[in-house]
């Protein structure tokens, strides 16, 4: 957190709500985690196995394209580089899609980020986070519930997927959702990088 606006970007103290499509609904028995691309072996976790992962607490600033920025929101989740753990890769991964639910479609939406941006505690799933009131409250799912990705605030937040449902590992850079629309593929807010 370093509480900086970026250009272009005004402060909001609520939690603006954006996303295209329907809400996704929990269901347990058919949720799951996939790691899967570049690995020897793809891996799928259910709820239960990703609860058990080492949890990480980290406080981060939110950046929409659409302009807002979300100062200082702490988090409770499990670090990328923990699920990167879990995998051999087979070749030199430099890129990752986290996907996430779209239209039920569990691989409908996506979004591209390099690898090694991803090691730190700024970069991670989460499924809860501290309110207004300094409770922790499960993430409502208009947010992403049970699982939504948070990025470095390097990257704008479209590149934070909600209903999060696995990792793809790249050795090349392949757009996402919005990067196929012609959204920017590096998306640092710092450096106004909106479009491509
Ligand atoms: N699955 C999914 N994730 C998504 C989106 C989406 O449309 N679908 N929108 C992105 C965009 S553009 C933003 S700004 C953030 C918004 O997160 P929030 O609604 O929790 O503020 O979610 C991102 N993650
Ligand atoms: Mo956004």
């Amino acid at each position: 957190m370093r509480k900086q606006l970026p250009p272009g970007q005004f402060e909001t103290e609520k939690w603006p709500i954006l996303h295209v499509g329907d809400v996704y609904h929990f269901d347990e028995e058919t949720w799951d985690f996939q790691l899967f691309g570049e690995v020897k072996e793809q891996v799928s976790l259910s709820y239960q196995q990703f609860k058990q992962l080492p949890k990480t607490i980290s406080t981060v600033d939110m950046h929409c394209v659409t302009t807002w920025s979300k100062f200082g929101t702490t988090f409770e989740g499990v670090a990328f580089r923990e699920l990167v753990k879990l995998v051999e890769f087979t070749d030199d991964v430099k890129y990752v899609q986290v996907f996430g639910y779209y239209e039920g479609d569990r691989f409908g939406y996506s979004a591209n980020l390099p690898l090694d941006a991803l090691m730190g505690d700024d970069a991670l799933f989460v499924y809860r986070w501290k309110d207004d009131h300094h409770d922790w409250v499960d993430l409502d799912p208009k947010h992403g519930y049970p699982l939504r990705f948070i990025p470095p605030d390097t990257f704008y937040l479209w590149k934070g997927t909600k209903w999060a449902s696995g990792i793809r590992f790249m050795k090349k850079d392949e757009p996402g959702f919005w990067e196929e629309m012609g959204y920017s593929m590096t998306a640092n807010p710092f450096k106004e990088e909106r479009y491509r």
